[in-house]
C-alpha cells in the first residue's frame, strides 16, 4: 500500500499550522472569532451569508423556488463570505453561526431577528415557515426528513472525507482514498436505488430532500467535484443521473447555482444578489458586446 510512512501519533496532539494540506490557511483547532466585522444587512426579510458550493446552493435553490412559488417574504439578500480569505471568522458571522460555516441565514421579518445555521436546518425552517416543499402527511413528512438527515451525515464522508484525500490532501493515501471512495459509490448506490423507484428523493414531490441532495450527488455524478467522475464511474449511476438532469432544467435550480459563486465561467456567477433583476442583468451582460 502506498501509505505515508512512519507516523506515530504522538500522546498529546499540537496544531503544526504547516499540516493544513490546501486550507491550512483556515483551519484552526479553536472556534471563536478572529477580527471584529460586523455583517452588512440589506433591504429584504432574508439575510443569507453564504457561498455557492453545495451546502451553500442547497438555500439559493429553495429560496428561488419559494420566491417562483410567488412566496414574497422569500426575498433575500445573498451576501458572499469569501471562506478561503477567512470571513467566516468575522464577529458579526459568529454571532449568527457559532460553527463558522456557510450558510448562515437571518430571518428579520419578525420583531426579533433570527439566527439559522446548518443548511438542513435552514432548509427545514423556510420549509416550515411557508408551508412549502415538505409534506404535512406524518409517513411522507418522515420520509422526507429521513433523506434530508441522511444528506446531512452522508456528506462529510463524500467532502470531508473523499474529497478531501483524494483532491486536496499534500499526500495521496491509498488506504484513505479506498476507504472513502468505497463509502461514497456506497451511498451513491443507495441514491440510485431509491431514484429507481420514485421520481424524487422523498417519493413523487420535489421536496427539501431532492434540495439537500442534489448540489452533492448530483454534482458528483455530474462531474462537477473533485474531478472524480470517471474514477468513480458516476456514469453507472442511471437513475441519479436521470434524477440530476431533471433538476438541472428548472430554472430555479439553474438560478440558485449562479448565486454566490465565485469559480467557473464567470457568466455563470452571480456574486451577491440582491433583487431578481439581477439574474437578468447577469444574461444581458453577457450577451451584451464586448467593449473596445
Ligand atoms: N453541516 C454544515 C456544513 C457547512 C460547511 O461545511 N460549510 C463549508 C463550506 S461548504 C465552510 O463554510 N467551510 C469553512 C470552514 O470550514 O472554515 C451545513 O450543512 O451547513
Amino acid at each position: 500500500m502506498n501509505d505515508a510512512p512512519g507516523y506515530m501519533p504522538p500522546k498529546v496532539w499540537t496544531w503544526q499550522k504547516e499540516n493544513g494540506g490546501r486550507f491550512a490557511s483556515i483551519n484552526r483547532p479553536i472556534a471563536g472569532p478572529t477580527h471584529d466585522k460586523e455583517l452588512p444587512v440589506g433591504r429584504h426579510p432574508l439575510q443569507l451569508y453564504s457561498l455557492g458550493t453545495p451546502n451553500g446552493v442547497k438555500v439559493t435553490i429553495m429560496l428561488e423556488e419559494l420566491l417562483a412559488l410567488g412566496h414574497a417574504g422569500a426575498e433575500y439578500d445573498a451576501w458572499l463570505i469569501r471562506i478561503g480569505d477567512g470571513n467566516q471568522f468575522g464577529s458579526g458571522f459568529v454571532a449568527v453561526n457559532p460553527n463558522s460555516k456557510i450558510p448562515a441565514l437571518v430571518d428579520r421579518s419578525g420583531p426579533e431577528p433570527i439566527r439559522v445555521f446548518e443548511s438542513g436546518s435552514i432548509l427545514l425552517y423556510l420549509a416550515e415557515k411557508f408551508g412549502a416543499f415538505v409534506p404535512t402527511e406524518p409517513a411522507a413528512r418522515a420520509e422526507c426528513l429521513s433523506w434530508l438527515f441522511w444528506q446531512m451525515g452522508s456528506a462529510p464522508y463524500l467532502g470531508g472525507g473523499f474529497g478531501h484525500f483524494y483532491a486536496y490532501a499534500p499526500t495521496k493515501i491509498e488506504y484513505a482514498i479506498d476507504r472513502f471512495a468505497m463509502e461514497v459509490k456506497r451511498q451513491l448506490d443507495v441514491l440510485d436505488r431509491r431514484l429507481a423507484e420514485t421520481e424524487y428523493v422523498a417519493g413523487g414531490d420535489y421536496t427539501i430532500a431532492d434540495m439537500a441532495i442534489f448540489p452533492w450527488y448530483g454534482g458528483l455524478a455530474k462531474g462537477w467535484l473533485y474531478g472524480a467522475a470517471e474514477f468513480l464511474a458516476v456514469d453507472q449511476y442511471r437513475n441519479v443521473q436521470r434524477w440530476a438532469d431533471m433538476l438541472l432544467e428548472r430554472p430555479t435550480v439553474q438560478r440558485g447555482r449562479m448565486v454566490n459563486r465565485v469559480s467557473g465561467d464567470p457568466a455563470t456567477q452571480l456574486h451577491e444578489r440582491h433583487d431578481a433583476a439581477d439574474f437578468e442583468t447577469k444574461t444581458q451582460d453577457k450577451l451584451a458586446p464586448a467593449k473596445a
